[in-house]
Formats: C-alpha cells, sequence, structure tokens
C-alpha cells in the first residue's frame, strides 16, 4: 500500500516521542494508530475520498496532526482553516473550496460554526479517546492533490493554491537537507497552522525527520523564554516581529535571566527567519545578545521555501541567500528578459517540484502566474556578492504585517460596507512591530465621522485581527495618478509624512 510519505516514515520512528501538547505527549506510533481511526472514520465503507476536500480546524497538538494525516490517509485534500478568520472570511473561503466536512475537537471556534452551519458542511469531532478503528486504504500517490491554503492575492478575493504530495515531499526535504533536520531535533510550534511556515518549516519537517515538537496554541514570549532558558530546544523559526518582541522581552529581564536566557537562545543549532524582511537592526541585536547570527529565508505559499542563508557560512544582514536544494530562481526584468550576473534587479521567478500545482479553480488565474513553467512570484530581488536581496513586491496592492500577506483590495472591498465610508483606498505602511501596518485613507459620507477605534470595532466582526486598519485618515478625496486613478503612493506619503 502506498501511503503519504511522512505517515510511512513515522512508522519507523515507534514510540519516539513525536509532538508535546495541552493533552500530554504523543508518540509516532499513537499518530499513526490516531490518524487510521480519523481516515477509517471518513471512509465510513468507501473505498477512497478521491481527492474530496475535508477542512481541518483543530488548534496545534496532537489531535492536528491525526486529522492532517488521516484525510491524507483516506484520499482527501486538506483544507487547514484559519484559527483567527471572522464567519464572513471563512464562508468566503469555505464556499470556493467546497469541503465534504469539517474536521475539528471537542470546542471548535463559533465562527467556524458559525460558517459551517450556514453553508450546510457537517463538522466532525475528532478526539484522542476514541475507539481505535481500522480500514483498508487506497494507494496515495504522489501526484494527487494534498493540500489547500488560502492566499491573499492582487484581487480582492482570496485564492486556494493546491499542493500535490509530491511537491509537500519535495518542499520538505528540501529543508531537511540545508537546515540539516535530526531525529535529534526540539522544536517549538507556535506559528499558524494555515500556512506553510507552521505546517511545512516547522510542523512537517521536525515529524519527517523524527524529532519532538512542543505545540502552544500561540506565541506567548514568556513561555518561550522560559521553555528557551531551560535548553528544551534545538530548532527555532518564527516571523521577524517574533523576533522582535524577544529581543524587547530580553532586554528588559534582570542581568541574571537575561544571561540565562541570551544563553539558551546562543545554544540553539539553528534560529531561522522568514515570512517578512528581517529588519538589519533585528538582525544585529541579536548577534548581539545571543551570539548568534539568524538564518534568513524567502519563500511563498505557492513555492514554499526558495532562497535560503547557508546553514555554514555567510548571513549577510539584508540578504537571504541562494537557492534552496531543488530549486531554480531566475530574476526576469519588466521586458521579461532573464538577467544574468550581478547587480540587476527583477522579478524572482520559481522553478522546481515544490512549486504548487494550481489556483483552485481558477484555471486562467494559474495559466498567468507562469512564465515558461516558472512561477512569478511578484517579488522583486538583486543578486549582490553572491546573495539575493529582496528589494520589496510589485504590487502596491499586497501588504505584509506580521508575517500574513493581506490584501489591500480585500480589506478595501470589506470597508466599502461601513455606512460613513464612501470611498476609501487601503495602503501597508512602514511599522516597527508588523513590519507594515494596515493604514486606510477614507473619503466619507455627507455629515459623518470616523475614528480609529470606532473603525476598528465595527470590523471586529468582519475581519481577521491583522487586516483591521490600524491607522486611518479621512480625506475630502482620494489623490489620483495622471491615469486618473488612486495614487497609492500618495496614500502612503499621507502617513510617512504625519509620522
Ligand atoms: C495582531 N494585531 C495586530 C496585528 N496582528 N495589529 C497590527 N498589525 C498586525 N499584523 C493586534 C490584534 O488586533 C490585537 O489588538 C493585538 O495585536 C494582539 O493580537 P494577537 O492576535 O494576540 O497577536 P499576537 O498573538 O501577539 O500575534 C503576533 C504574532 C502573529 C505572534 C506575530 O501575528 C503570528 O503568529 N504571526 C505569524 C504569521 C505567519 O506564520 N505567517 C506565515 C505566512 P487588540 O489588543 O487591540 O485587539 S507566510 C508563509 O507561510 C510563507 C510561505 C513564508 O515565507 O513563510
Ligand atoms: P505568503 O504568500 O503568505 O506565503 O507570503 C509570501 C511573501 O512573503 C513573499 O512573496 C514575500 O513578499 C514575503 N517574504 C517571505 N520571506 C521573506 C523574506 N525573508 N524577506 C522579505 N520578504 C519575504
Amino acid at each position: 500500500m502506498k501511503m503519504p510519505p511522512i505517515v510511512s516514515r513515522a512508522f519507523a520512528h515507534g514510540d519516539a516521542i513525536a509532538i508535546d501538547d495541552q493533552l500530554g505527549c504523543w508518540s509516532y506510533r499513537d499518530l499513526v494508530a490516531a490518524s487510521g481511526t480519523v481516515a477509517a472514520d471518513l471512509l465510513a465503507g468507501q473505498r477512497d475520498l478521491a481527492e474530496a476536500r475535508v477542512g481541518l480546524a483543530i488548534p496545534a497538538g496532537g489531535l492536528h496532526v491525526a486529522g492532517q494525516w488521516g484525510i491524507w490517509r483516506a484520499g482527501g485534500v486538506v483544507v487547514p482553516l484559519s484559527q483567527a478568520a471572522t464567519a464572513a472570511e471563512l464562508e468566503q473561503f469555505l464556499a470556493d473550496v467546497r469541503p465534504r466536512c469539517i474536521l475539528a475537537d471537542a470546542d471548535p471556534r463559533p465562527e467556524a460554526v458559525a460558517a459551517a452551519g450556514r453553508l450546510g458542511i457537517p463538522i466532525v469531532r475528532v478526539a484522542r479517546e476514541a475507539v481505535p478503528r481500522a480500514a483498508a486504504l487506497p494507494d496515495i500517490e504522489p501526484g494527487r492533490r494534498a493540500m489547500i491554503l488560502c492566499t491573499s492575492g492582487t484581487t480582492s478575493r482570496p485564492k486556494g493554491v493546491v499542493i500535490t504530495h509530491a511537491g509537500l515531499t519535495a518542499q520538505i526535504e528540501s529543508l531537511i537537507e540545508a537546515w540539516r533536520w535530526s531525529t535529534d531535533d526540539r522544536i517549538p510550534l507556535f506559528l499558524p497552522l494555515y500556512h506553510i511556515h507552521g505546517i511545512v518549516n516547522v510542523m512537517s519537517c521536525c515529524l519527517w525527520a523524527g524529532g519532538r515538537l512542543e505545540a502552544f496554541p500561540k506565541f506567548d514570549v514568556e513561555t518561550i523564554l522560559r521553555r528557551v532558558t531551560d535548553r528544551r530546544y534545538t530548532l527555532f523559526m518564527a516571523v521577524p516581529t517574533i523576533y522582535g518582541r524577544i529581543i524587547e522581552a530580553l532586554t528588559a529581564l534582570p542581568d541574571d535571566a537575561r544571561r540565562a536566557a541570551t544563553a539558551g537562545f546562543g545554544s540553539l543549532r539553528l534560529a531561522v527567519s522568514g515570512s517578512a524582511a528581517l529588519p538589519a537592526t533585528v538582525h544585529a541585536r541579536w548577534h548581539e545578545l545571543c551570539g548568534q547570527r539568524l538564518l534568513e529565508r524567502y519563500g511563498m505559499t505557492e513555492i514554499g521555501m526558495a532562497l535560503s542563508h547557508p546553514y555554514e557560512g555567510e548571513r549577510r544582514a539584508g540578504t537571504v541567500g541562494l537557492p534552496l536544494p531543488g530549486v531554480e530562481i531566475r530574476l526576469v526584468d519588466e521586458q521579461g528578459y532573464v538577467l544574468a550576473g550581478e547587480n540587476a534587479p527583477g522579478e524572482i521567478q520559481v522553478r522546481g517540484p515544490g512549486v504548487f500545482h494550481e489556483y483552485w479553480g481558477q484555471p486562467d488565474a494559474t495559466r498567468e502566474s507562469f512564465a515558461d513553467g516558472w512561477f512569478r512570484t511578484g517579488d522583486l530581488a538583486v543578486l549582490e556578492r553572491g546573495q539575493y536581496r529582496i528589494l520589496g513586491r510589485r504590487s502596491v496592492d499586497i501588504i505584509k504585517s506580521g508575517g500574513y500577506k493581506l490584501s489591500a483590495l480585500e480589506i478595501e472591498a470589506t470597508l466599502l460596507d461601513h455606512p460613513a465610508i464612501r470611498g476609501c483606498a487601503v495602503v501597508g505602511v512602514p511599522d516597527d512591530e508588523w513590519g507594515e501596518a494596515v493604514a486606510v485613507a477614507a473619503v466619507l459620507e455627507p455629515g459623518q465621522t470616523l475614528d480609529a477605534p470606532g473603525l476598528r470595532g465595527w470590523c471586529r466582526d468582519r475581519l481577521s485581527p491583522y487586516k483591521i486598519p490600524r491607522r486611518v485618515v479621512v480625506v475630502e478625496s482620494l489623490p489620483q495618478n495622471a491615469l486618473g486613478k488612486t495614487s497609492k503612493p500618495a496614500i502612503r506619503a499621507l502617513f510617512t509624512d504625519r509620522a
């Protein structure tokens, strides 16, 4: 029988501890057994789910993995659901992907229950103490679809990124090799499990290698400082906002506690930053405090990880290194010419077995996102002294905040429903904590007023917390460019000039 490779590897890891979570610890054997029960229940006598989509709304931990592997073993496609999304956001994504059911633990988020209820999608509870069940399981060929992730794009509606089993395997094997994962590795998992960073780089690589994962419901700086001081981990992966918070917390500690905590971080064999640009100041301060150079890497939902500082060698601040194993990179200028050599900026295009399969139900968007078989990332970079440096994004409508990719157009479409707003333009503005913060310039209906706290309150049921505008400016009219379109650079200047 052909199993998803991560599951067949788990058989070999046997009684080794795979996960510590709120429910205790799970051996690899436990995960195999629990995922077999999930698969048997999902199949309910059927031979193969034949790529039916199944939502996954279980917080990080053994039960989440049992759900993910169970869906795969039954022949289904995993659709991880955001743990931060509002019911309206979930409903939009679920209506597009149409899962046959959603796996949840005993206490699903009300937002997921509401969205599923409105669409008539059943919620299936998964429990650790479920009576073990087994079923004949289908062969899982590598080319089959494995996962659909929700991503923001430059259109206002989010898209589903479809990744195959072969794609996931390629992404994982590349990182295992480059970052030297082994059975001795121990890593905390606090990143959300609806993005590649948490799902692949941390969770799947660790379980593939036979390492040990400690799962937390979310990032909490005090808990992490304690655990790192106690030398619980060998590896650490996070977004720049989290490194910024750790530095702030370390700096505020009394001398003795700081020395112990920084020695803990310094003893990690590797600490990786990614999902957004790591400010050079954070890179330098981390080195000053912990005596260690952060490894920065660059990736995207559609391609997995593409570029990385070397494991051994120079980790230059402001750069993201070179292509990872199995990944091909080229830079292309605006006329479509492939750039050779250094110091010529162009769009990053990527080719390799880890690149996604398709945008769910959007063949045109899929076709348009490739040029001669190369995926067009929309990110600009330059090769300088042997390493790539990211320069920014082509589209002003993509915002990166706290490591999350946001669509300015999606946020604008929601804000236009606000009774006081006649027109608006959303931009990302530089922010020390979040990388970029969401800001909106709004034109109001006659006689109306608008302030940031009031708008935040109104947004709470409509947008995930990180999409809610932090800064608001009311304008008479939106500045326009020479073509008569809203000028986003002019709108950004409204905020940066005031800062
Ligand atoms: C939350 N808040 C924000 C933001 N997020 N304010 C401004 N900008 C934001 N982005 C506000 C909330 O509304 C709330 O405000 C307060 O901050 C605390 O919110 P909370 O959700 O508790 O925040 P947190 O738990 O402290 O979260 C910060 C975080 C989190 C840990 C940095 O954002 C995070 O886990 N980010 C990682 C995302 C990630 O993994 N991205 C990978 C995707 P109030 O108190 O007023 O309500 S990218 C990817 O996968 C690609 C492939 C790649 O390259 O990696
Ligand atoms: P997502 O679509 O959520 O996977 O986010 C991918 C985007 O995050 C990329 O297209 C980049 O714009 C950005 N990104 C990821 N890693 C880095 C990095 N190390 N430096 C700068 N930007 C990054």
